[in-house]
């Protein structure tokens, strides 16, 4: 199937838009671009770092070999993110929390800038940024508690060593947030996929289920992805200007 590409929303979208009772919103990185977070793929200057490719130095063969590089990594990431606010598609999404008997946001990012611009219930497939938790007792804490310098931080409860609590290439999603995720995605009537280049599983997998099901489903993107095919529309263009034109 070839979906409709067009720059405005349709009249079909319009109405599936106006009688929606679940919507299912997966996001990825391009849903930040616009507050200044580079994404991963297609450019970005953090997509190497010190020559290595974020698919190393994110990885749990690094958190191995490596932890204090991956801190140094994520402490510089923090510094970037620390300074930068919520677009208007973040805030497009949280108003639609109010709109639709069921809302569920799935986001692959770590930024929390869902969060600021006012999501609940966020499921965050690849963890936050902002926390870290004990590789021995399991324990999280937030990043504003930690003391950062050139040591790897320490544990409150254990004193045992912290990591950035992100899922890194080869680790495990957090128990239950990809099956939370799925669940809504067999049940909702349209799928929204934002700004992911959906070559991540098994994130990507979410709006094949939903396709699967039956959900209507829509992507809002500036460039072709592997799932393009997949959708019955595909919104070419910048989430935070395509997303608001929903409420106009
Ligand atoms: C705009 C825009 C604007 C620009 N508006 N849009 C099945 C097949 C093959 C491999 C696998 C498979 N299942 C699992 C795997 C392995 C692997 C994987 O998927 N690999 C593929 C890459 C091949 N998956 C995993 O390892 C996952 N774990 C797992 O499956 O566990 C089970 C297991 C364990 C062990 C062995 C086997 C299985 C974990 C994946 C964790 C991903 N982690 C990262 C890093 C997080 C930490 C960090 O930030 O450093 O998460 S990778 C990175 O990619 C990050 C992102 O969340 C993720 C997705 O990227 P995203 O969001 O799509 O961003 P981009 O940059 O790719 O795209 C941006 C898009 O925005 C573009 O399309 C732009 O056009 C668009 N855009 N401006 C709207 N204004
Ligand atoms: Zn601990």
């Amino acid at each position: 199937m070839t979906p409709t590409e067009t720059l405005s929303i349709s009249e079909e979208l319009r109405e599936r838009f106006a009688q929606a009772n679940n919507v299912l919103v997966l996001t990825g990185a391009g849903v930040s671009a616009e507050s200044g977070v580079p994404t991963f793929r297609g450019g970005g200057n953090t997509t190497v770092w010190k020559g290595m490719p974020f698919d190393v130095i994110s990885s749990a063969g690094m958190i191995a070999r490596d932890l204090p590089a991956v801190w140094e990594w994520f402490n510089y990431r923090r510094g970037l993110l620390a300074v930068l606010k919520p677009n208007p598609g973040h805030e497009a999404i949280a108003g639609w929390q109010t709109r639709f008997r069921d809302l569920t946001l799935v986001t692959q990012n770590i930024d929390g800038l869902h969060q600021a611009a006012g999501s609940h219930n966020v499921i965050e497939l690849h963890g936050n940024i902002w926390r870290a938790r004990c590789f021995e007792c399991k324990a999280r804490h937030h990043a504003r508690e930690l003391k950062f310098d050139n040591n790897v931080p320490v544990c409150f409860d254990c004193g045992g060593n912290l990591r950035p609590d992100v899922v890194l290439f080869g680790e495990m999603l957090p128990a239950g947030a990809f099956e939370a995720a799925a669940a809504k995605a067999h049940t909702c009537d349209l799928c929204f996929v934002v700004g992911t280049s959906a070559v991540v599983y098994p994130a990507a997998s979410i709006p094949e289920i939903a396709r699967g099901a039956s959900a209507y489903v829509v992507e809002v993107n500036p460039e072709r992805t592997a799932l393009s095919d997949l959708c019955d529309e595909v919104l070419t263009g910048k989430a935070g200007e395509i997303l608001p034109l929903f409420d106009q």
